[in-house]
């Protein structure tokens, strides 16, 4: 199919016939054959429906593993069975480098190791021991309590404990209502988070000015080095990071980064809540960015720029991107003839499964399914509208950013907007979703499960499957590579220009061989395995 991509109505049928009567009705929405020139829904943040395979994680994962993990100078304490610590003990490859002298306490995992005995009598005073334990041992500025699955269901106080221990120790000690069961996935875990730091946190102590453009970058994690890519470039387009929320971060950092004069929020999906919170209450606008993809960190780069209206800013950017795309250009077309025209599909997450799609495009590969594991329907179906204006350089106004904060409603919101802005005269850039981003009959699933994974393989044959480590070998063994977007496998940094290169490399060795095809599984012509045991 080279003029397009193939109807997948068949497919979408063939799935659905396998289910129930009314387990077919649910799926049914969270499956839409895209077509980006109309208005069309998802259904998404759906509760998974008990029996199906998800790939989801749970709320504690979004508030304990993504949003505080990657931050090294507060302890992580996880209050509940080892088994949970032991789960968001660095498996993502968040990655830090503390300041000299500066604490890390990333590298170890901090729980109270909950036993039946604290199920049946109750936790609390464990929890608190816990507490003095680690502050005697590593004396920090700041503990973080994380409560999982048990805890809720007996009932322990974590927050109880958590102003408790702040009296008796006297550092910031708080606590997170985060049990895995809460929320329909990861998602509800971030808006704990986000709620948590904004209200323990953000504006606690204040900071000189350091740079003329002081700015904070929201939703980005740092997995495999993105964050140090960032940060280079950053420093050499003369911006000052306050703040990353939170990849290479520090609670320090969050507490005095309510005196940015912008937030850059990357993955929308996590993080969305403080840039609200934040603009609300300090005035700090937000924009929309993504260092996914050479081109894509350019336009953001372009966008801040624009923002700050400082012509030295942006000559400096202008020269940064000038010289980085040269080099990125140079690989990307020594790469580009190997794999243009291969077909790939990526399932992950709440953000990423849009992003990396700009560097696929780079390099001519086209993306013919794709879907989110949690996101909500604005990430799938598109929500900000960004006046294409030089922002005011001494109001700072950019009250036009943030449209509609009612996800049901958004749509209707979003044309009144846009029709109120238009009035005034504004030119406008759309920042769109995931769907209106994506090709004409591409298939766009959200929370996409097992079964429905083996028969996307057979009907595309796609020459790559990005996603995680729950559904690597299970692809692999279809004779398909799959690239894990979550970890980045051993992989990265592919964030910003010098990440480009690395994913371009990655592609090049992926893509452009044919070892895949030799994969043979032995059950396919032996099916049955016959072994004996002897017994004495
Ligand atoms: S680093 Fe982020 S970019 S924070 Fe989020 S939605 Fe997860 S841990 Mo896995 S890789 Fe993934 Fe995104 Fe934002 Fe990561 S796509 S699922 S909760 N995610
Ligand atoms: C999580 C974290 C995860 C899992 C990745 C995977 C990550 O959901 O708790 O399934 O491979 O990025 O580490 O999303």
């Amino acid at each position: 199919y080279t003029n397009g991509l193939p109807d997948p109505s068949k497919l979408k049928e063939e799935i659905l016939a396998k289910y129930p009567r009314k387990v077919a009705k649910k799926r049914s929405k969270g499956m839409v054959i895209n077509d980006p020139a109309q208005s069309q829904e998802i259904g998404a943040n759906i509760r998974t429906i008990p029996g199906i395979i998800t790939q989801r994680g749970c709320t504690y994962a979004g508030c304990k593993g993504v949003v505080l993990g990657p931050t090294s100078d507060i302890i992580n304490l996880v209050h509940g069975p080892i088994g949970c610590s032991f789960y968001a003990w660095l498996t993502r490859r968040n990655q830090t480098r503390p300041a000299e002298g500066e604490p890390n306490f990333m590298t170890y995992a901090f729980s109270t190791d909950m036993q039946d005995e604290n199920i049946v009598f109750g936790g609390e005073a464990k929890l608190k021991d816990a507490i003095r334990e680690a502050y005697d041992m590593f004396k920090p500025t700041s503990i973080g309590i994380f409560s999982t699955c048990p805890v809720g269901l007996i009932g322990d106080d974590v927050h109880a404990v958590a102003r408790d221990m702040k009296a008796e120790l006297g550092i910031n000690i708080f606590g997170f209502s985060c049990e895995g069961y809460r929320g329909v996935s990861q998602s509800a875990g971030h808006h704990i988070a986000n709620n948590g730091i904004f209200k323990h946190v953000v504006g606690n102590t204040e900071r000189e000015r350091t740079g003329k453009f002081q700015v904070n970058l929201m939703g980005e994690y740092n997995i495999g080095g993105d964050a140090f890519e960032i940060e280079r470039i950053f420093e050499e387009c003369g911006l000052t990071l306050l703040s990353t929320y939170s990849g290479n971060s520090t609670v320090e950092s969050f507490a005095y980064s309510h005196t940015a004069d912008l937030n850059m929020v990357m993955c929308h999906r996590s993080i969305n809540y403080i840039a609200e919170m934040m603009e609300e209450k300090y005035g700090i606008p937000w924009i929309k960015v993504n260092f996914i993809g050479a081109d894509s960190t350019a336009k953001s780069l372009r966008k801040i720029a624009d923002y700050f209206g400082d012509e030295e800013l942006s000559a400096k950017v202008e020269e940064v991107i000038e010289r980085e795309q040269l080099k990125v250009k140079a690989v990307a077309a020594a790469v580009k003839p190997k794999v243009e025209g291969k077909l790939a599909m990526m399932f992950v997450g709440g953000s990423r499964a849009h992003h990396y799609q700009d560097l696929f495009t780079e390099l001519g590969v086209r993306v013919v399914s794709a879907g989110y594991e949690f996101a909500h329907r604005d990430d799938y179906e598109g929500r900000e509208v960004i006046p294409n204006i030089k922002i005011d350089a001494d109001t700072r106004n950019i009250e036009d950013l943030v449209v509609s904060k009612d996800e049901e409603n958004f749509r209707d919101d979003l044309v009144a907007k846009k029709a109120e802005l238009e009035a005034k005269g504004y030119e406008f850039k759309e920042y769109k979703g995931m769907m209106p981003d994506m090709q004409k009959n591409s298939l766009v699933i959200d929370d996409v499960n097992h079964w429905e994974t083996e028969k996307l393989i057979e009907f595309y044959k796609p020459d790559l499957f990005c996603a995680g480590i729950k559904e690597k070998y299970v692809v692999q063994k279809y004779g398909v590579p799959l690239k894990q977007l979550h970890s980045y496998d051993y992989g990265g940094p592919y964030a910003a220009f010098g990440g480009a290169i690395n994913f371009y490399k990655e592609m090049e060795r992926m893509l452009a061989t044919d070892i895949w095809k030799l994969v043979d599984a032995p059950w396919k012509n032996e099916p049955e395995i016959v072994g004996s045991v002897t017994v004495d």
